[in-house]
């Protein structure tokens, strides 16, 4: 049987950062992201009798060797579940604007996930669909879902897993990520938070704000406020890096470029312009707003941006198959 199956990448507005068992992927703190429409994945998964090991393609290109051992891995989980015994052939496909930059293994392990489980004859809920796109990467735990999306931190492999706020959404969130710097990062978000977990004196701080950043989000939501919404994400998301200057040895993924963005989106704010902002593990900036004032935001940007450095991004939807 051939699984092949769609799914989009998601952006944190109350962020993951350390895992608690780094085998299993639990994370120390629940999160909580809206997925997008823009930038997705997808990827078709065929088991057969006639391959010695797993075949990966992505973009038309075979991987590393280092990329092989965690996916063949994953593969592995996916044969434990089922039964099944054969090798598969993998072949991914990226979609994104600008070749690199938002690629995201959130979208490539949500997508893996589900068209590994479909090839494998299993018939998984979405909830057990997103514990197994969790093993291959946090993020990927909630791009199973569309919408704003929440990750339950749990405990063990059964408690930890995602599930959707609003699918849906009802009212006017969206986002404008500023690619600023494309190239691939230099530390890497697995690395990156280990290193946090293991040195920053103010890690114990972070799981407080996240666990109160949690409830206000979710109220927010409810009340549909996006500027409440930009805000708690704005300084969820700056928490988060000061983290990663608190490290020993110290890091940011900031450029100077990101520092001018920052100002940039404060300048708009103080001129009546309501936006703020967000950073992932890399300096690119998305920009969280009401989309009835995005012409206003994009006609700012596009002072200071070329305009293929300004993606406008809806919500998305959850994992789709594809026939
Ligand atoms: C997030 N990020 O919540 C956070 C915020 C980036 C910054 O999850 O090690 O690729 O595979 O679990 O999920 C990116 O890290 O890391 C990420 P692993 P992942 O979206």
């Amino acid at each position: 049987m051939i699984g092949k199956v769609k799914a989009h990448t998601n952006i944190a507005l109350v962020k993951y950062w350390g895992k608690k068992d780094s085998g299993l992927i639990i994370p120390y703190t629940d999160s909580l992201s809206l997925t997008l429409d823009e930038f997705y994945t997808t990827t078709a998964v065929e088991f057969s009798d006639d391959l010695e090991h797993d075949e990966f393609k992505i973009d038309g290109n075979p991987v590393n060797e280092k990329n092989f051992v965690k996916l063949t891995n994953f593969m592995s989980h996916i044969r434990d579940l089922s039964g099944v015994t054969q090798y598969a052939s993998v072949s991914s496909k990226n979609h994104v604007p600008i070749s690199a930059g938002l690629a995201s293994s959130a979208s490539a392990f949500a997508a893996l996930a589900a068209a590994g489980a479909k090839a494998a004859g299993l018939d998984l809920t979405r909830q057990e669909l997103s514990r197994v796109a969790r093993r291959g990467s946090g993020s990927a735990t909630r791009s199973i879902f569309g919408g704003l999306v929440e990750w339950h931190r749990g405990y063990d492999d059964v408690s930890s897993f995602a599930e959707p706020i609003q699918e849906k959404l009802d009212f006017g969130l969206e986002m404008i990520a500023i690619l600023l710097d494309t190239n691939i990062k230099k530390v890497s978000s697995r690395s990156g938070m280990q290193s946090v977990v293991a040195t920053s004196p103010y890690y114990a701080s972070w799981i407080d704000v996240v666990q109160n950043d949690m409830g206000l989000m979710k109220e927010a939501i409810k009340n549909k406020d996006i500027n409440r919404i930009g805000k708690i994400a704005e300084l969820n998301a700056m928490r988060m890096h000061a983290l990663n200057m608190s490290a020993e040895p110290s890091f940011t993924y900031f450029n100077s470029e990101t520092l001018k963005t920052i100002e940039l989106i404060h300048d708009l704010r103080n001129q009546g312009i309501n936006c703020y902002y967000t950073l992932d593990a890399g300096p690119n900036v998305k920009v969280i707003y009401d989309r009835k004032n995005r012409d206003r935001i994009l006609k700012a940007l596009q002072i200071e941006f070329k305009r293929d450095q300004l993606v406008v991004a809806h919500p998305g939807p959850g994992i789709e198959y594809i026939d």
